[in-house]
């Protein structure tokens, strides 16, 4: 079946790196297979690109940067309009091969993965078009521009969970702003990235947008270590994130970090009991879990907590899970072996730690699960220190606690080392807005979940991350300000000839 669909689907065999506009094999000629976890089955051959690709890329992006920093606002903003055409006209096939390449159910690539990448592409051509540079007055005589210039060449390296839609948050802005890239999917997930700078490839002049795939410990480690990176933006673990960091400091240069998460949702008992349900599910269950956003703590108020946690069970237990392809399936397979074990491994180890397993909490190998990495979506009963309740599972598994006051609550979801987001869930709009300001997280949703509308800052608090990505905030971030400061003041400067 898969080898059927990639066959249609024109997959990857002609590609290989995408450096200045054209394609071409890494230099030693290595590749690396990539599969689709939902079945096992080979997905494509991809390049694996060697430091001398790498250097490549970024020469290329260097060459091409000057002339497209100096491209009119106004015709970078057309070009960005048309990238966004370009992937809504090609959205069934690239929604497929994210479906096929993550093993994500496609309902979920079709309405979120695929429209949120081409809306962060209309919504910067949309505000570069907008932007103006700052003229202030300052002391009488004298005025002051403040532009903001491009970067330069931005190394963007990205992980499996989300490959076009976090890579359009970084793409996006880094091209409105005028820097050219060199970018890397993660080498589990490289074929939305490839197919994207296929049909972008007319609408971009050479070098601005180049591809190196392969290995974080080598292709990406080689983009860390170029002298000719002007900026990292990196989205995945916190352990790598520190690795960005530090060969981002090494050479002074800024870096935007998108790490794990342990948000929380919490529940007060009077919140709208099926719009809070549905906020469990979405919050721990799109995408198997593997979502740095993911409410994976949930706090249920004691007084609704004996009536509400028998629904969330049973809500689990009715999830459709099936084939990534299947409109109907609601959750699918996780990444990868390493992932499925370590998932498992986190259960295990809450059941030594004393938890309650209430629903779930195995990996499924019955008919058409048996090639693939499907865990069931499991609620473990536990408390705020247990590892489960720590540490990021990236997986269908949710912890729930109990809590007596909002206090109380917010001390637990502040108990953690990060802040990415969380969400409140009750009708009493002052108690949102005190826990909302409260909780240390970039993100509050307010009896909402999982929501990621473009214009809306993403970003973590703590050890989460740095930097703001999805809105206007994010142009700050691939830009540096040169404040020109100009006299018309005829006479020498008083301070002086006083
Ligand atoms: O992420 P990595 P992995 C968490 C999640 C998951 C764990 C491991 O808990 O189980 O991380 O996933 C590239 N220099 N998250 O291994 O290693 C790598 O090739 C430069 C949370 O996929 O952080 C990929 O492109 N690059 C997270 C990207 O970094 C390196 C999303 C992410 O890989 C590199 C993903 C190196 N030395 C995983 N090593 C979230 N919260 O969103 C790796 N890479």
């Amino acid at each position: 079946m898969i080898a059927d669909v990639a066959n249609l689907m024109n997959l990857a065999p002609k590609y290989g790196l995408y450096i200045d506009g054209k394609w071409v094999p890494a230099s030693d000629g290595k590749t690396f297979t990539t599969y689709c976890p939902a079945t096992g089955e080979k997905l494509a051959e991809c390049a694996a690109a060697t430091k001398e690709d790498v250097d490549a890329a970024v020469k290329a992006a260097q060459k091409a940067f000057p002339a497209w920093a100096q491209t009119p606002v106004e015709e970078r903003a057309k070009i960005l309009n048309k990238i966004a055409d370009a992937i809504e006209a090609n959205a069934p096939r690239l929604a497929m091969i994210e479906a096929m390449d993550k093993g994500a159910p496609i309902r979920e690539t079709t309405f979120i993965d695929i429209p949120q990448a081409y809306g962060q592409f209309r919504h910067f051509a949309q505000l570069i078009a907008g932007e103006e540079d700052v003229l202030v007055t300052s002391v009488p005589g004298t005025y002051a521009l403040q532009i903001r210039e491009p970067l330069g060449v931005i190394g963007q390296i990205v992980p499996w969970n989300f490959s076009l839609m976090i890579g359009s948050w970084k793409i996006a802005p880094a091209l409105a702003a005028g820097n050219t890239i060199v970018f890397k999917p993660s080498s589990a997930t490289s074929l939305s990235t490839l197919i994207f700078a296929e049909i972008i490839a007319d609408i971009l002049p050479p070098g601005v947008f180049n591809v190196v795939t392969g290995s974080g410990s080598k292709t990406g480690q080689f983009i860390l270590d170029h002298p000719g990176i002007n900026k990292l933006s990196f989205t995945g673990s916190t352990e790598i994130g520190y690795t960005v960091a530090k060969a981002a400091a090494e050479k002074i240069i800024p870096a935007t970090l998108e790490l794990g998460g342990k948000s929380p949702g919490i529940y007060f008992d009077d919140c709208n009991r099926e719009k809070a349900l549905e906020g469990v599910q979405l919050g721990i269950l799109f995408n198997q879990g593997q979502v740095c956003a993911a409410c994976s703590r949930v706090f249920i108020q004691d007084t609704m907590y004996d009536e509400f946690v028998p629904q969330i069970v049973e809500k689990f237990k009715r999830i459709n899970m099936g084939l990534p392809w299947d409109m109907n399936t609601q959750m699918a397979s996780v990444i990868d072996e390493t992932q499925c074990n370590k998932i498992l491994g986190y259960i295990e180890g809450a059941k030594k730690e004393g938890a309650k397993i209430l629903c779930g909490g195995k990996r499924r190998m019955d008919g058409e699960f048996a090639k693939g990495f499907y865990i069931e979506p499991t609620i473990i009963e536990g408390t705020n220190d247990m590892t489960c309740a720590r540490e990021e599972i990236f997986g269908p598994v949710v912890v729930i606690m109990k809590f007596h006051t909002e206090e109380e609550v917010i001390a637990m979801a502040n108990d953690n080392e990060y802040g990415l987001c969380g969400g409140v869930w009750t009708q009493n709009i002052n108690r949102a807005l005190r826990v909302a300001k409260a909780v240390q997280s970039g993100r509050i949703w307010v009896n909402c979940s999982t929501s990621c509308a473009n214009g809306i800052a993403f970003g973590g608090y703590k050890k989460s991350g740095l930097g703001r990505e999805i809105s206007r905030s994010a142009l700050d971030y691939y830009t540096q300000v040169k404040a020109i400061e100009i006299s018309m003041y005829e006479g020498l400067t008083p301070f002086y000839t006083q």
